[in-house]
């Protein structure tokens, strides 16, 4: 199986998907997209992902999109070690936590978004407040579900699906400048899953520039 990962250096969707795929051992080239410049707009681009967001992963030539979407396949198709709990509470639980941060927190506070506000000439003190908001508001109900269910990682004492989302938002956070001292359970499991060498290596660190 050829894999592809259309990537961007510091977009956290992407970031989710490199961190399943290390956790999985699967090998993959990484092809960065160059958000500044507005590659992922371009025509061939728009032919992988009609939406013109990244993460696009090419499965031996076709394209799966959508971040969870992409990690929930990798479960299915190579199970272990697994990104999802067995159980269906604690699936659902699972998909609970990573949800928060992919469907509440993170569309606010997208690139396109951003760019929107500062068309609407918002300026950049407003804006970072802006990201704050979303941020501080989805880690607050997060907070203590991480300290309910933590265990050497974010659920449990595996690291899974909810470590892919929280890294990226944790690293997204730090960028801002949000202060994350309100939450030490976040700040706690994301201090240990970075020291994972899979989660480590996904790092905007070691993506190309771009
Ligand atoms: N729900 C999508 C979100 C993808 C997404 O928004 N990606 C961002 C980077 S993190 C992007 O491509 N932004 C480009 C833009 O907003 O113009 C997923 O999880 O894959």
């Amino acid at each position: 199986m050829k894999l592809v990962l259309h990537s961007a250096k510091r977009a956290s969707a992407p970031y989710r998907v490199r961190i399943g795929l290390n956790l999985k051992g699967l090998a993959y080239e990484l092809r960065p997209v160059d958000l500044a410049a507005n590659a992922h707009h371009q025509d061939d681009y728009r032919a992988l992902n009609a939406q013109a967001l990244v993460p696009t992963l090419e499965v031996d030539g076709r394209p799966l999109t959508q971040s969870l979407a992409i990690l929930e396949w990798l479960d299915e198709v190579s199970p272990e070690p697994a990104l999802l709990p067995a159980a269906p509470y604690e699936r659902a639980i699972v998909r609970g936590m990573a949800e928060i941060i992919a469907c509440d927190i993170h569309p606010l506070n997208n690139l396109r978004i951003l760019r929107q506000l500062s068309a609407l000439e918002i300026g950049e003190t407003d804006r970072n407040a802006w990201v704050a908001r979303w941020i501080n508001e989805g880690f607050r109900a997060l907070e203590p579900m991480i300290a309910a269910h933590a265990g050497a990682f974010a659920y449990g004492d595996a690291p899974g699906l909810v470590d892919c989302l929280l890294v990226p938002q944790a690293f997204n956070a730090g960028r801002f400048n949000v202060d994350l001292s309100p939450f030490p359970a976040i700040q706690a499991a994301v201090a240990r899953a970075v020291q994972h060498p899979a989660i480590a290596a996904a790092h905007p660190d070691h993506h190309p520039e771009r």
